[in-house]
């Protein structure tokens, strides 16, 4: 009969040990009375856990770091609750039954509460838990043994939490939160130690509110991230509740929060506004007409930015992508100038063109970049607008006398150094010109897609060789044109 129980207890084990038992671990406590009792068995060890007052934040139990009731203990397989305690008045938290293994623990601290610095792993006295943010806390994996007692401590201190409310402004923006507003879910906020390196995040629920808890006291950077579309509201005078963040063009903002006045922080309040938007496509402008057609290539790494007209304040910038798409957010309506700069790879801007997509920006010799200017925006626009791009022609050659009027550079023929070669449009303007080099080599560069004509003078008492209708005697040895 005895060896029948003995049988029936192992099989309980296996049971225990698949996670066939326990249950399903969640973020909140669990209730204790749900969890299924241990079952008394002859291979089973105990756990005691002392939870302490962790005053100083060490890590380790001092003479007047007391117990804290009330915590509760879970003994952890996997994701799995095994078992479950509560700390009594002295601090302590037994569990017994538990089948010899290896196990880890979570301890589920009430929201103004989170857990100090690790101290040490089997010790009562020492915190063998990690101070990471959650709303529970789990130590290093440990050992159960038959017959015998593991021990753990842990250690604690008084917290505190961070706290607010994020709307949408509906109508005009003012910058204050009033009845008609739309509360803002999906806001995600962050708090980063300035010296604890601890990182805490949430986003506002959909009724707006938002809350960090379990935070220790010490200084923070809180950080607000503008969801797509939207920006910051505007600052103003009115009476109300205001937003702590109030930035033009940011798409995240901080400001310290100091906690060590051990005070809860609420009303951290953010109100946010539709954005207007700057947006469009560089291209490379393949027909040179101005306007961005079908099939013709995007430019990437154009660098845009929204100045403000009066004062030249840069307020946002964005920078065109592989598909040579951008989009400048976060603006308000106001007067900008809208700056483009090309990429340092030889492009420059294509001829300008007429109309909203139109190319606005004229190439300047020596200069990558331009403006659009007196560009209006009003209040929670989206204007498109297009950048063309080309990459200029060099026009390169050499220019030699041609002894044996063969129209080709060859045996000891003399190069002919410090003579002029102009490029002209077909109106006659001279658009390019340069002096050959010692070695008799001419660059015209920066040249624009279009028709051009070499003028040059003859060197006197010459004639060119072999000259023929539109210079075709002039060799030319490298680029295009
Ligand atoms: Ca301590
Ligand atoms: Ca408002
Ligand atoms: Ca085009």
């Amino acid at each position: 009969m005895k060896k029948a129980i003995g049988i029936l207890s192992i099989m309980l084990c296996v049971l225990l040990a698949c996670g066939m038992a326990g249950v399903s671990a969640e973020d909140a406590a669990p209730a204790l009375s749900e969890i299924p009792p241990l079952t008394a068995g002859d291979n089973t060890g105990s756990l005691r856990v002392q939870v302490f007052n962790d005053k100083n934040g060490n890590g380790y139990q001092g003479n007047n770091e007391d117990g804290i009731a009330g915590i509760t203990i879970c003994l952890m397989q996997e994701d799995r609750i095994i078992a479950g305690a509560e700390t009594g008045s002295d601090g302590m938290a037994l569990i017994e039954n538990i089948p010899a293994g290896t196990y880890t623990t979570r301890m589920y601290t009430p929201e103004d509460w989170a857990c100090t610095a690790f101290g040490a792993d089997a010790q009562l006295d020492a915190n063998a838990f990690s101070p990471v943010v959650a709303g529970y806390y789990v130590s290093n994996e440990m050992t159960v043994s038959a017959g015998r007692e593991t021990l753990q401590g842990a250690g604690i201190q008084k917290a505190y939490s961070v706290s607010g409310f994020c709307w949408e402004e509906t109508g005009t923006a003012d910058g204050v939160y009033k009845d008609g507003d739309k509360p803002l879910g999906g806001v995600r906020i962050a708090l980063d130690g300035q010296k604890n390196g601890l990182h805490y995040e949430t986003v506002s629920n959909p009724d707006g509110t938002w809350k960090i808890s379990r935070v220790r006291y010490a200084t923070y950077a809180l950080t607000a991230y503008v969801p797509e579309g939207l920006m910051f509201t505007r600052p103003t005078e009115l009476r109300g509740m205001r937003s702590i963040f109030t930035a033009n063009g940011a798409s995240e903002k901080s400001k310290i929060v100091d906690l060590n006045d051990k005070t809860n922080k609420d009303n951290q309040n953010i109100g946010f506004t539709r954005a207007a938007e700057v947006k469009g496509i560089c291209y490379i402008d393949a027909n040179y007409n101005g306007y961005y057609d079908e099939g013709e290539q995007p430019l990437a790494g154009v660098k845009m930015a929204a100045l403000k007209q009066q004062d030249d304040e840069t307020i946002s910038t964005a920078v065109s992508g592989e598909d040579g798409r951008f989009t400048i957010t976060a603006l308000r309506g106001n007067t900008y100038r809208i700056k483009a700069l090309m990429p340092n790879d030889g492009s420059t801007f294509t001829v300008t063109a007429e109309g909203e997509l139109g190319n606005h920006y004229a190439s300047r010799p020596g200069r990558r970049e331009n403006f659009w200017n007196d560009f209006v925006l009003e209040d929670g626009e989206i204007r498109e607008i297009a950048i063309g791009a080309i990459y200029p022609a060099t026009v390169k050659g050499t220019v030699y006398m041609d002894d044996d009027f063969s129209a080709t550079l060859n045996g000891k023929e003399k190069i002919v150094s410090n003579y002029l070669v102009s490029l002209a449009d077909m109106n006659g303007n001279v658009v390019a010109a340069d002096k050959t080099s010692v070695k008799g080599v001419y660059e015209l560069i920066g040249i624009p897609p279009g028709e051009y004509r070499l003028t040059v003078q003859a060197v006197k008492g010459y004639a060119f060789t072999k000259l023929g209708e539109g210079n075709v005697v002039l060799n030319k040895t490298g680029g295009e044109g």
